[in-house]
């Protein structure tokens, strides 16, 4: 590998060299994630979630540019479900246009191709990474709505949601389970229209957590960097609380992540033995259509042919 040393010292083609290969070579990428794993754990994953074009970017770059400008070594994840038309740009850009690109931050996008569970296990590995290349906190954006959505609350110490008076939001963020999962709420783009009704709303249904501890709804504009200052201290401050139970929700974090590798893999292989094509396969369905065998009888001898 060799590469070990250059990405424990945050040389980003080093760096980045090795997302790629978690990215698009997961079993190649094995070797080097078992020898990362024991240094790994020491990081705080802040997740940040909400509806497409919340303004979630905007914001995680003036967050991250804030606790740099405090001495801490932000790195951003950006799951980003439409690079794929953009060729992965917009964090990037994003991120220059903040003013991100001196400051030590390190910035990568991520395409969401795939299915939920795998990209799920590529999230966690390129917070490995990144965790070995000793970036603290490790900020990761998703999209919290719709099917690639990455169950961000599993993956994260503290979970920030946010939304905006444009996306109309509340309705739908019931639904989503969004109104579950925050830490922090943030009702974004407080420069517009429609912000105080929607912050009323938002922190009707943010309550208490499930600690009996309020949860806290900030209000944010791009308009006001203040404000963005201001919930990175926040977060900032939420680490360092929630410093003393780290080890064992780290703990709880690797068991889940145990199950849904497990189980991913049992799904992939009963999605392949019960493609057209299998020749066991198809000749059950023809059996099953001729009412040779009934559908326990079937699954019976599909899943037999699994183990
Ligand atoms: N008025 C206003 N516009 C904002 C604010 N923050 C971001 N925007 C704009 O909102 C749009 C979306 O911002 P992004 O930061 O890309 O939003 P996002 O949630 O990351 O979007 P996706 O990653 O595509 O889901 C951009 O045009 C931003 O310039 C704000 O505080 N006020
Ligand atoms: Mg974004």
């Amino acid at each position: 590998m060799g590469g070990l040393g250059e990405i424990r010292r945050r040389k980003r083609g080093a760096v980045a060299r090795a997302l790629t290969l978690v990215e698009n070579e997961p079993r190649r990428a094995r070797a080097m994630l078992r020898e990362m794993f024991p240094h790994c754990g020491r990081s705080t994953v802040v997740g940040v979630t909400g509806p497409a074009g919340a303004g979630k970017s905007t914001l995680i770059a003036r967050v991250a540019a804030t606790l740099a400008s405090e001495g801490m070594r932000p790195a951003v994840l950006a799951v980003d479900p439409t690079s794929h038309v953009t060729g992965g740009a917009i964090m990037g850009d994003r991120a220059r246009m903040a003013g991100l690109d001196g400051s030590g931050v390190y910035v990568r996008s991520m395409a969401s191709r795939g299915s939920r569970g795998a990209l799920s296990a590529s999230v966690r590995d390129c917070i490995r990474v990144l965790e070995y290349a000793r970036y603290d906190p490790v900020i990761v954006e998703s999209v919290g709505a719709g099917q690639t959505e990455v169950d961000i609350a599993s993956i994260a110490d503290i979970t920030v949601v946010v939304f905006s008076p444009q996306t109309g939001d509340s309705i739908q963020a019931i639904k989503a389970g969004l109104t579950e999962i925050g830490d922090i709420y943030v009702v974004n783009k407080s420069d517009l229209a429609g912000a105080s009704q929607l912050y009323d709303s938002v922190r009707e249904f943010a309550g208490t957590g499930p600690g009996g501890q309020e949860r806290a709804v900030v209000r944010v504009s791009s308009k006001r960097p203040s404000s963005a200052a201001a919930l990175a201290r926040q977060i900032a401050a939420l680490a360092s609380e929630r410093r003393r139970g780290r080890k064992d929700r780290y703990a709880a974090r690797l068991e889940s992540e145990l199950r849904d590798i497990v189980l991913n893999s049992v799904r992939d292989r009963a999605v392949s033995a019960m493609s057209a094509g299998n020749a066991r396969y198809d000749r059950c369905v023809r059996d099953l259509r001729a009412g040779r065998v009934d559908p326990h009888g079937a699954a019976q001898r599909i899943l037999g042919a699994m183990k």
